[in-house]
């Protein structure tokens, strides 16, 4: 399993080496989490773990259950787009919920993690990371990681949603394909040093998991105070495709429903439960 082991006759062994994997008992262990977790699945290679989740919530797990992967061979972004998954090299995870919220409340949920992926990488790192409404996470000027919300529900109560993060860990600008070359980066390249994907992933669920029960109990306004103070477009000019139309204006605020306010013009502001935001660049 690439666990090195010394032995030396009358002395005993010696552990010399542990892999870089993310091994669930490596992940389990000192993870200091009081049930986000605690169920973990652990794939070398899944078509999604987004979909291995699904599955698992379909047969009733329970609430934080969390599958990871080392590699993608169909790794999703929102609308079917691709997510590039080279091995043992991102954090590829997806973890399934049973929040007490109705459906309109779910999108939330692609805020929270990324207030929670955003502290725990800056409290990890040092690093600042950005968050891009609704669930981008950038590092100057390039994406560093993505989410991506699946939920199943009732007209009024939700059965369970699955969260999926993708976050570039340890990739080398040769590990991204040509077309991510531009726009894609790592903690790897921003900081210049490899970083342990275990400890990592442990700071990353724990701050989950504190942040989602603040939100079950408090609501969403701490959380939207928080993404507030990570978000890099506030007060910026943006460009926003949403449903078949494309607007341009500066992004203002979040409501305390998740969705984005824009000042498109003089006096107007439009509200978006849903698009893609780019920061235009004056020139
Ligand atoms: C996202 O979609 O950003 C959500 C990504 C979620 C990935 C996780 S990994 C674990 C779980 N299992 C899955 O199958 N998915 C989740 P979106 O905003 O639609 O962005 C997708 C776009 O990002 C693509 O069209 C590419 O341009 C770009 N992209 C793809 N792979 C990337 C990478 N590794 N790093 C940066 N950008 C990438």
């Amino acid at each position: 399993a690439g666990y090195e082991i010394e032995a030396q006759s009358r002395s005993g062994y010696r552990l010399r080496r542990i892999p870089d994997r993310l091994y669930p008992e490596e992940v389990k262990k000192n993870l200091k989490t009081s049930w986000l977790g605690h169920v973990l699945i652990y794939l070398e290679e899944t078509s999604s773990t987004n979909w291995i989740a699904r599955e698992l919530a379909e047969k009733g797990c329970s609430s934080g259950a969390v599958v990871v992967a080392e590699s993608q061979t169909q790794g999703r972004g929102r609308r079917g787009r691709f997510w590039h998954s080279p091995s043992g090299k991102g954090l590829w995870f997806s973890v399934v919920l049973r929040p007490q919220v109705e459906p309109f409340q779910a999108p939330q949920l692609t805020l929270l993690t990324g207030v929670a992926v955003a502290q725990a990488v800056k409290r990890f790192t040092g690093l600042p990371v950005g968050l891009k409404w609704p669930n981008d996470l950038w590092v100057g000027g390039k994406k560093l990681g993505g989410i991506l919300t699946e939920i199943k529900a009732e007209m009024d109560a939700v059965e369970y949603v699955v969260v999926g993060i993708g976050l570039n860990v340890n990739l080398e600008n040769s590990d991204f394909p040509e077309e991510l070359r531009g726009t894609a980066t790592s903690l790897l390249l921003s900081l210049n040093k490899k970083i342990p994907r275990v400890a990592l992933l442990q700071e990353i669920l724990r701050s989950l998991e504190k942040i989602y029960e603040l939100w079950q109990e408090e609501g969403f306004d701490p959380v939207r105070r928080a993404w507030k103070e990570a978000s890099c477009i506030l007060d910026r000019e943006v460009e926003i495709r949403s449903g078949d139309g494309v607007y341009r204006g500066i992004a203002l605020d979040i409501d305390g429903e998740g969705a984005l306010l824009v000042r498109t013009g003089e006096g107007e502001i439009r509200r978006f439960l849903s698009g893609e935001v780019s920061l235009r660049v004056r020139d």
